[in-house]
């Protein structure tokens, strides 16, 4: 793709120098820039409810860090943040919080932050960011925005986005008319367990996941690495489950921690697992160990399922998985002893081989065979708080149209996948016979594309092409060096956010809300939506001057406001209702056979295939967490980096003796297509198979304003330039690719 040299947008992340000028510091004065915390009339922190006692408040709220929403208390002494702890009131922290959480304050304090609006401009030959006030940031997107829209259509604005933070953005996107928005969660992440699910079940297992960890005797996990993969809830209980004294049989090519803590640790070979699912689904079908009773009243296509796997015996599977035939077999016994108190983990990150979608159906199959669905001791129903929508409905609120239809390409896609609106912003990449890019404006909001979609080479290229790119971000993260205009949001300590009402063991609603005034120069998201959509001439697209006045006016339609929600400390429950045994699937039962999988060409029931292998001298790389971690969005948190600063790759001895490699030597390693890594250190263990290697993801940053992070470890991403698009609903299977080590 030839790119246009003279309007190239280069990355910036040149350190101090890489930003000139001082109008932002004239508008908004020296203190705020110091980071002292101001409190500006529209943006009060609203606390009521809370005491203050001796200067000190302790204000409730939830965590941002990661997505599992968990309650938090946070001590405020005369306008500082010293503390912040699980709140123990909270049905998903119940007073704990995980390394990273505990963290937050890191993050709030973080030196190396986003002060203020920037642009891109040219100095002295090079390209810089200007610092400017928000009045210009804001009144350069409007008009290209509007500019956009009538040139093109609102469509061709896209919005990718992540998190709680970003519903003030949709509402903007709504606004003017464009429905071009998704996010990475999707088809970078759980997207294909999603929808295997609902093509089963007609529902999906949700998030935070509805499993009784702590009531199940036997688990078996497919990846899914519960203690590095730290969600705070799901590790509470995964840790009552062990003392209560679950069985867990642990499959991955690693030795996860989690397998550290099972009875089986199953070396599978990566990419495999749908063999050994078929072959446990063979088991427990013919040697009678299913869930009669289930599979009777609830479930369509057992007869068929049943000749489907007639010859899927563990020996069948044996020599794929490299998994002895007589421990596949002696591990489907021990869950079909246990069920209905056994459980296949649903798992979460999915996006692996490209036929995830088919995995993950047949885990939710086995699940059927076991029939753990509904119970309070396997996959419960729990209840969710229905809170109404704001009343003051936006005016702005038109039909609003999609640069391109996800489903004429992927037909059970629910969501447009990231990449593909990263591809449609470059000539004919994402449709080759339109010249014309579909997208041409992208706003990116809280999520940091090029180490998060793969071949995060895509992102330069579209940059090279859009008429305007924006990140908002609260660090200088990667993706903020493609920006012409980057805006620091508040972190999730200095803002009001939508309110959170997951389904739940028990309903609740809780409660976002700042503890401290804005830092710097920075503004909350909805204060930013809010006051772009005035630029651009939409002045009733938010009908509210604060966002507080939003979430009191939910809480009031149920009886509450946020004075009652802070004197509950932060959190209404009430009592869950019982729900029935109901399926949303065309045959209203858990289909074991898909009529609307064979109907769209696809397999009705999973098939397996093998993975391609690694060519000679090459081996598979997978990644992970650290516990410490989340992504990269962490990975400059002065609190975190003490616990762990860089990741290393997880290396076989006996390869690293073939290799030359020693433990603790730095090594560079190289892709398929010839991509090089920075140099990592070589963690030699026994804990990994021999033909993979293992990565935590998130380090490797190149951006050198993030001053903790800048050149630490190496990027997983960065190597993972091919990835396998699932057809069923285009999720990007990252464990493609495959990697030496340069001599
Ligand atoms: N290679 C590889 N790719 C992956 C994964 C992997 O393990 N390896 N994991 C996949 C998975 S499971 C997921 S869910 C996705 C996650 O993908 P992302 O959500 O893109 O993850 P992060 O890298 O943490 O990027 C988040 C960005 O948001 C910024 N941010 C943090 N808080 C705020 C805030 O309050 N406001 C704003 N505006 N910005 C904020 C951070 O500084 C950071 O730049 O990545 C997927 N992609
Ligand atoms: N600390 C921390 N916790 C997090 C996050 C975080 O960033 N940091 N992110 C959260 C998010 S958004 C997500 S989606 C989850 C992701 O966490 P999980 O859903 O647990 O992710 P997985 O990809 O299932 O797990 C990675 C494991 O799969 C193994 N694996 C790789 N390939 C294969 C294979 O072919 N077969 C099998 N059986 N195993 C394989 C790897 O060795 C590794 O142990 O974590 C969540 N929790
Ligand atoms: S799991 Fe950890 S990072 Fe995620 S929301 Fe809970 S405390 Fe925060
Ligand atoms: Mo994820």
């Amino acid at each position: 793709m030839s790119k246009r040299n003279i309007s190239r947008r280069e990355f910036i992340d040149i350190s101090k120098t890489s930003i000139i000028g001082t109008a932002a510091a004239a508008t908004v004065g020296r203190e705020l820039l110091k980071g002292k915390s101001v409190i500006a009339k529209d943006l009060e922190l609203r606390h009521d409810g809370i005491k203050e006692k001796g200067g000190v408040k302790v204000i409730p709220s939830y965590c941002d860090v990661c997505f599992m929403t968990c309650g938090i208390n946070v001590t405020v002494k005369n306008g500082k943040a010293i503390k912040l702890e699980g709140n123990p009131d909270h049905p998903l922290s119940k007073g704990m919080l995980c390394p990273r959480g505990t963290a937050g304050l890191g993050q709030l304090y973080d030196p190396d932050r986003l002060k203020t609006p920037l642009m891109r401009t040219t100095f002295m030959g090079k390209q810089r960011y200007r610092a400017v006030s928000w009045d210009e940031a804001l009144g350069y997107i409007a008009e290209k925005m509007n500019h956009i829209r009538k040139k093109y259509g609102p469509q061709s604005l896209a919005l990718i986005k992540h998190g709680k933070a970003a519903a003030p953005w949709v509402n903007l996107w709504h606004a003017i008319g464009s429905a071009t928005e998704g996010h990475p969660s999707f088809a970078q992440c759980r997207g294909p367990r999603d929808i295997g699910w609902m093509l089963t079940y007609g529902d999906s297992v949700g998030s935070p996941e509805r499993l009784a960890l702590d009531k199940i005797k036997t688990i078996a996990f497919i990846g899914g690495h519960l203690g590095e993969n730290m969600h705070n809830t799901t590790v509470q209980d995964y840790t009552l489950g062990l003392q209560n004294g679950a069985k867990n049989i642990v499959v991955d090519p690693r030795f996860s921690t989690a397998a550290s803590k099972a009875k089986y640790w199953l070396p599978i070979k990566p990419g495999t697992d749908t063999a050994l699912l078929l072959a446990w689904m063979h088991v427990l079908i013919y040697e009678n160990l299913y869930n009669k009773e289930f599979v009777q009243k609830y479930t369509y296509g057992f007869d068929q399922l049943k000749a489907h796997v007639k010859d899927m015996t563990p020996e069948w599977a044996s020599p794929y998985t490299g998994i002895p035939a007589q421990s596949i077999r002696e591990t489907a016994r021990e869950l079909g002893k246990a069920a209905p108190q056994a459980l296949v983990y649903p798992g979460r990150h999915y996006t692996w081989y490209g036929d995830d979608t088919q995995r993950a159906r047949a885990v939710a199959m086995i699940n059927a065979l076991l029939g753990n669905w509904g119970r309070d001791d396997g996959i419960f129903f729990g209840d969710k708080f229905k809170v109404p929508a704001y009343s003051k409905k936006s005016k702005h609120h038109v039909h609003a149209k999609k640069a391109f239809e996800q489903t004429e390409r992927y037909p059970f896609a629910s969501d447009i996948p990231a990449q593909d609106m990263i591809l449609a912003a470059i000539p004919g990449r994402y449709d080759a016979t339109k010249k014309e890019a579909l997208i041409k404006g992208m706003i990116v909001f809280s999520t940091n594309l090029p180490y998060t979609v793969p071949n995060g080479n895509m992102v330069d290229e579209a940059a090279q092409h859009l008429e305007l790119m924006v990140a908002i971000d609260t660090m200088p993260a990667e993706i903020t060096g493609y920006a012409d205009v980057v805006l620091p949001d508040t972190t999730y300590l200095e803002r009001h956010d939508t309110l959170n009402t997951p389904t739940w063991r028990e309903p609740f609603v809780s409660i976002r809300q700042p503890v401290v005034a804005p830092l710097y120069d920075s503004k909350p998201s909805w204060w930013i939506a809010k006051e772009l959509a005035k630029k651009m001439g939409l002045k009733d697209a938010f009908n509210y001057n604060h966002f507080a006045d939003v979430i009191d006016d939910q809480l009031k339609q149920i009886g509450s406001s946020i004075k009652d929600i802070n004197e509950k400390k932060g959190v209404l429950k009430k009592e869950p209702k019982r729900k029935e045994m109901k399926f949303g699937t065309p045959s209203k039962k858990v289909e074991l056979y898909s009529q609307m999988l064979k109907d769209a060409g696809f397999d009705p029931m999973p098939k397996f295939v093998p993975p391609l292998d690694a060519p000679a001298g090459y081996f598979r790389i997978i990644f992970g967490r650290a516990p410490q971690h989340t992504f990269t969005r962490t990975t400059n948190n002065p609190m975190l980096t003490k616990l762990y600063s860089e990741n290393t790759v997880w290396v076989n001895p006996r390869v690293c003796q073939m290799n030359g490699l020693k433990d603790g030597s730095s090594v560079v390693l190289v892709n398929q297509s010839g991509v090089k890594s920075n140099p990592v250190k070589v963690q030699a263990t026994e804990r990994i198979r021999e033909d993979v290697v293992y990565m935590v993801h998130g380090f490797g940053r190149k951006d050198r304003r993030l001053r903790q992070a800048y050149g630490r470890g190496a990027s997983d991403n960065h190597l993972l330039t091919d990835y396998e698009v699932d057809p069923i609903m285009g999720g990007t299977g990252h464990n493609v690719n495959f990697v030496t080590f340069m001599k």
